[in-house]
């Protein structure tokens, strides 16, 4: 398995506000440096590689000229810079219309909306651009030649019909977007191509190995977590934080606020709600304000274990501390890329603990707003299972089980996405016969957390304030 490009591990530049951009050139250099170690570290004998499974992040835009040459920076999924283009976009399509067809809204992190940014503001790398890929997609080129994706992470671009699993002609003519500038399109644990000398000779891969579709990190971080059936759910906190429902038809939210997509088994979808900023929320107090009190001297611990132990200094509740996540706009529920972080409820009896329990604690309440969207559209909610750096903390699983009121379960292997991918590739070299039946094999659960009582009824207590700040603050934001 490759992931690619994933940014919950690497910084992105902003050259403007909202901005956020990463050159794909690093992300292949990256991946042949990730390759070769993973030989060198495991010893496995290239030749016992059956099939290479390809995530990363999703909704990126990388735009190639004739030669495959790289046109710009890719514009990455949480960008906010293109909302007057996507609106204008929405408007002159029909924002209802567009749902229909694409099941999604028009919103600033789609792939959709880079391009129109780049068109409308750069018209001289316009002018150069003959193919467009997701970020995971641009590897898959360097790795094999081949100009391929999965309807997976297809679906975030917002030029798929999702229900029928296939680019959407109305849409690309609409934005003026030629057809032939688009991948091939394929499910996920089918193989798009092999590992070509060249890329053989960077890597360590032996030449002719098949490469599967794979998928974004959202729907093959699910696969990695056994989120297949109808029922079962996911929250992933990574730099984004997500929310995930398998589902056995596109289900519609009228409303655009959580994404419908195709999943990475065929005949299946999902929902989604995503937090902008969740892991990265945590990461930006301990950039800007350090890791506790000995952040100055390196003892040696996970920065974050050193938050979290300053964090559970604060009871439950942050003694009425209220943090709200939107520090690169927001998404669920709000679609609002002028929506902005804030503090509330702050004294000068409040200190860091305070300050970052309530980070942790607003961050799951974001993501609780999507539970309950899933409550208003019917989408059943059995099991829960937690993913992704967040869920490595033991304080953050229990404010995450507090918060949703319900058990959640840790599952063995961590890397969620590049588990997934795994996965697939697995289902591509025919080793299960679906990723259904590759899960029952190969994911197993390793824990269950239950919520405490009291402190959970004390924080279903302040998700009702939480959902109040918003409206209260929206137009300040604006
Ligand atoms: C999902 C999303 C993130 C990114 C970054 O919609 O934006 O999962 O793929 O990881």
């Amino acid at each position: 398995m490759v992931s690619v490009g994933a940014a919950d591990h690497a910084d992105f530049a902003s050259p403007g506000p909202g901005w956020a951009e990463q050159n794909p050139r690093d992300w292949w250099r990256a991946c042949q440096l990730a390759v070769r170690k993973m030989l060198q570290q495991s010893q496995v004998d290239p030749a016992h590689i059956a099939c290479v499974g390809l995530t990363g992040q999703m909704h990126g835009a990388v735009v190639l000229d004739a030669k495959k040459e790289v046109v710009r920076p890719a514009i990455i999924w949480c960008d906010q810079r293109g909302d007057d283009e996507i609106q204008h976009f929405s408007r002159q399509f029909g924002a209802e219309r567009l749902i229909r067809v694409a099941c999604n809204p028009g919103l600033t992190n789609f792939t959709l909306t880079k391009l129109l940014w780049i068109r409308q503001h750069e018209p001289q790398n316009w002018e150069r651009i003959r193919s467009i890929m997701l970020p995971k997609d641009y590897i898959r080129l360097c790795l094999t030649g081949d100009a391929a994706t999965d309807v997976a992470d297809a679906s975030g671009t917002l030029l798929l019909e999702v229900a029928k699993r296939q680019w959407s002609s109305e849409i690309l003519s609409a934005a003026g977007i030629p057809p032939e500038w688009l991948p091939a399109l394929f499910e996920s644990s089918a193989i798009t191509g092999a590992v070509s000398a060249e890329a053989a000779e960077l890597t360590g891969l032996k030449p002719g190995t098949p490469v599967a579709a794979g998928a974004g990190d959202q729907a093959a971080g699910a696969v990695g977590m056994g989120i297949v059936r109808p029922g079962s759910v996911s929250v992933t906190i990574g730099t984004s934080g997500v929310v995930f429902a398998a589902t056995e038809r596109p289900a519609l939210d009228p409303g655009g606020r959580l994404h419908t997509f195709c999943h990475a088994l065929p005949n299946r979808w999902h929902v989604m709600g995503v937090t902008q900023a969740a892991g990265l929320s945590l990461r930006w107090f301990r950039d800007r304000f350090g890791a506790g009190e000995d952040h100055l001297n390196d003892d040696g611990r996970d920065p974050y274990a050193r938050l979290a132990d300053e964090a559970a200094q604060s009871p439950p509740g942050a003694e009425g501390v209220f943090w709200v996540p939107y520090l690169m706009g927001e998404r669920t529920p709000h679609l609002d890329p002028k929506a902005r972080g804030a503090w509330l409820g702050l004294l000068a009896t409040h200190g860091r603990p305070h300050m970052i329990r309530s980070i942790l604690e607003g961050v799951a309440f974001s993501l609780k707003d999507s539970f309950s969207i899933f409550e208003e559209l019917k989408i059943p909610v059995e099991t829960i299972r937690l993913g992704g750096g967040g869920a490595r903390s033991p304080l953050w699983r229990q404010i995450q089980a507090d918060v949703y009121g319900r058990e959640v379960e840790l599952v063995v292997t961590e890397e969620g996405a590049a588990y997934g991918a795994a996965i697939l590739a697995g289902v591509g070299a025919n080793h299960w016969n679906s990723a259904e039946e590759a899960c029952e094999a190969a994911v197993r659960v390793s824990k269950r957390i239950a919520p405490v009582p009291a402190s959970a009824a004390l924080l279903q207590q302040n998700y009702k304030l939480y959902r109040r700040i918003y409206p209260a603050l929206r137009s300040i934001f604006q």
